[in-house]
């Protein structure tokens, strides 16, 4: 049975981490301190990022359902322990990102709408379910559909009678790019907080899209119809600067899918600057996210404003869907006095050659904001 939804109310939810900076309540909206957040391969559950636009909920797995309706051959209602038993769990190394990460760097050029996020609103984590495709093929998806289409109705939220997404059939059924229906991360059964007992887990596209607290599937021939698929999350032109300009136009924009390659420098350490050495140097820490197209090849570090750029070592790169983090130090002549500071700014290359640019685009939304990482010590 799908459960009824519970009202807007944000006191019974389950103990949120304290380990995050809270950037918005009701919905709880809280991001990793990103000094933290590369400190760690796998990011630990209470280092992950908590992006609602609604209520969280506690749900009992046993019962859990999500139905499986439209062009299908036959509608289908399972249960999560179902899911388990019918079709093989696989697990995948993913990063999950918010298109609003790094929203404050753009609000920096002119303000943006939206929660104001820094760069920790990204986690890679471990993601066991079972494949979308799978679950697809049992239904037996009918000639002439196009997308398939995910809600929670589940839980209640702020813009619109459920929370929805969509992606194209093709996406949903593409060869070894598996979508999960899933229930775990981290090899841990998956929390309240980010979406269990079901959840779903779309690699490489934008956070939003991961519907928690899945409830269900629809073979559509058409896009969701939901507001956060059609009146959020796109990238409008830098010329639409108000709400009531964008409001006619978001069914012009496509939906966003994946975000851009970026990266960010998470910590900065400097070593025993000291009056009586000529140099000192910065240990640099970051992360980097792959292209829509093309996993990240290098990231590169600059202290002269670009005029000369360092390679970093990428010390970790899991598949095709988790970020990199990388590692550099760079030496820098010590100017004399106690106090040393500076700017020192990264860029990520993709393998088909692209480069990070040096100021992301602005938008309305604030969203995919990919500029060169920017930190100062
Ligand atoms: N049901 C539901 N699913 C949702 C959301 C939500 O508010 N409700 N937020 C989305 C957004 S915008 C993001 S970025 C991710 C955040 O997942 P997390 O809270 O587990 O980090 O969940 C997505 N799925
Ligand atoms: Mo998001």
């Amino acid at each position: 049975m799908t459960p009824t939804p519970m009202p807007m109310v944000y006191a019974d939810e389950p103990p949120h981490s304290e380990l995050l900076v809270v950037q918005a309540m009701d919905p709880f909206n809280a991001e990793a301190p990103v000094a933290a957040l590369v400190e760690f391969n796998l990011t630990p559950e209470d280092l992950v990022y908590c992006r609602n636009h609604g209520p969280v909920r506690e749900f009992d797995e046993e019962t859990y359902c999500v139905s499986i309706t439209g062009g299908v051959d036959r509608e289908l209602k399972l249960t999560v322990p179902e899911l388990k038993e019918k079709f093989e769990t696989v697990r995948v190394v993913a990063a999950l990102q918010c298109a609003g990460n790094r929203r404050n760097e753009m609000g920096a050029i002119k303000p943006v709408s939206g929660v104001g996020w820094d760069s920790g609103v990204i986690s890679n984590c471990k993601w066991g379910g079972v494949r979308l495709r799978d679950v697809l093929a049992h239904v037996g998806v009918q000639d002439g559909y196009s997308h398939v289409c995910f809600a929670s109705y589940a839980t209640l939220c702020q813009d619109d009678d459920y929370y929805g997404s969509s992606i194209s059939l093709e996406r949903a059924t593409r060869l070894e790019d598996d979508v999960l229906l899933a229930f775990e991360m981290n090899d841990e059964p998956l929390t309240a907080e980010h979406g269990g007992p079901l959840r779903l887990v779309v690699p490489g596209y934008l956070g939003a899209r991961w519907v928690k607290w899945l409830d269900t599937i629809i073979v559509s021939s058409a896009e969701s119809p939901n507001f956060y698929q059609q009146r959020d999350y796109k990238v409008l032109p830098p010329t639409v600067s108000s709400k009531a300009e964008a409001k006619d136009l978001w069914q012009k924009y496509p939906c966003m899918t994946s975000l851009p390659l970026n990266s960010v420098i998470g910590s900065v350490f400097v070593t025993s600057p000291s009056s009586t050495t000529t140099s000192y140097i910065l240990h640099l820490k970051g992360y980097a996210v792959p292209s829509p197209a093309a996993p990240v090849a290098a990231v590169e570090v600059t202290a002269d404003n670009g005029n000369s750029w360092h390679d970093a070592r990428i010390t970790y790169q899991q598949g095709k869907w988790s970020w990199s983090l990388w590692e550099a130090e760079l030496e820098l002549p010590n100017k004399g006095g106690n106090e040393q500071s500076g700017i020192v700014m990264c860029r990520a290359r993709s393998g088909k050659g692209e480069v990070q640019p040096r100021e992301g685009t602005w938008n309305l939304r604030g969203v995919a904001f990919d500029g060169w990482g920017v930190a100062r010590w």
